[in-house]
């Protein structure tokens, strides 16, 4: 709610502060104060209460909060709603369902996915508060073939979050994955609903590995955040998606504006496929190649085995 937000960015101050001046200062009741305080310690949030001096925050919650989210969409200008579930089969089919009830942007989170998918259908491991599960819908107005442009934004978007925030150094796997340390952190799939060659939405689901996990344990090319980490370092999750909101609504903006030649150097800078050989598959066909650049449309070039040169527009790449 809207004083629970308030007195989370009361309580982030360094100071104690007393529930008699969050009152006065939010103007609301004492009754009001105490029923949030209470409501976000069960969210998780570590807060003391000390007689005669007041409330602190010590720590936010081990997950990723609601509040927090919350916040970030009430102040975000690209997003107006976001639905938090605790548990859905997967945030996309959710977010195809709300389609018809919102008409702008918003955002669809869940605790656990119990169907998360990938690509053609592959299963996404979406263990319970250890990712961040979250589907976008934008309804851009764009032609469908600008939809491959639409992820280059977006991949450097996530990338570039992760960097900022953790220090560490994520790299994009063209077309759908951020990895770090040759190990895959993150997947997104950008799935679209269109008439004749007009956008109408794009729901963009992304996958982030946030925690260790068992599930993640048993896939051999799968990391987290946390095991990435350095040990002892701390793992602020609010940081974190404030950073990644602020940098998807950063290049979704440039994406409307700009053509990819904007963003391309920085790009090629974060890509992790260049200068490898890479095996490729397309529908039907597979084979190994080099890559050797990426065009304004957002085709891969590549050179294969028998030297000749390939445009790429979508697919699995082994590296
Ligand atoms: P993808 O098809 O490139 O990746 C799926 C493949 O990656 C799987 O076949 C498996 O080998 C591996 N994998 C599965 N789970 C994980 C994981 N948690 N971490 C690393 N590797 C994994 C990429 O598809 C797109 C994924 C999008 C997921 C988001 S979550 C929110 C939204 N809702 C939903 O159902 N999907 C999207």
């Amino acid at each position: 709610s809207k004083s629970k937000q308030d007195i989370l960015r009361l309580l982030k101050s360094d100071e104690y502060i007393s529930g008699q001046s969050m009152a006065n200062q939010l103007g609301i009741s004492r009754t009001s104060v105490w029923k949030s305080i209470k409501a976000l310690k069960a969210e998780g949030y570590q807060i003391t209460s000390v007689p005669n001096k007041g409330h602190r925050l010590i720590a936010p919650p081990g997950y990723i909060n609601q509040t927090a989210l919350e916040v970030l969409v009430e102040h975000s200008e690209v997003f107006g709603h976001i639905e938090y579930l605790q548990t859905v089969d997967s945030t996309q089919n959710i977010a195809f369902k709300m389609l018809d009830i919102y008409d702008s942007a918003f955002v669809v989170v869940s605790e656990e996915q119990t169907k998360g998918r990938g690509r053609f259908n592959r299963d996404w491991a979406s263990p319970k508060q250890r990712g961040l599960y979250i589907s976008l819908v934008l309804r851009p107005d764009v032609p469908l073939t600008d939809i491959i442009r639409f992820n280059l934004f977006i991949s450097l978007a996530i990338s570039r979050s992760i960097d900022e925030t953790f220090n560490l150094p994520s790299g994009i796997k063209w077309p759908n994955d951020i990895y770090i340390n040759n190990k895959k952190v993150c997947g997104f799939l950008t799935e679209v609903v269109s008439e004749g060659n007009a956008v109408n939405a794009v729901v963009c689901g992304i996958g982030i590995n946030i925690f260790k996990d068992a599930a993640l344990s048993s896939l051999p090319k799968a990391t987290s955040i946390e095991a990435e980490m350095a040990e002892g370092e701390s793992l602020d999750t609010d940081v974190f998606i404030k950073t990644l909101f602020k940098n998807l609504e950063h290049y979704y903006d440039l994406f409307l504006k700009h053509s990819f030649t904007a963003i391309r150097d920085e790009w090629k800078a974060k890509s992790i496929i260049f200068d490898k050989y890479l095996k490729i598959s397309e529908t039907g066909d597979s084979y190994m190649a080099r890559a050797l650049d990426i065009n304004e449309d957002g085709f891969l070039e590549v050179v294969d085995e028998n030297g000749r040169l390939r445009k790429v527009i979508s697919a699995d790449i082994e590296l």
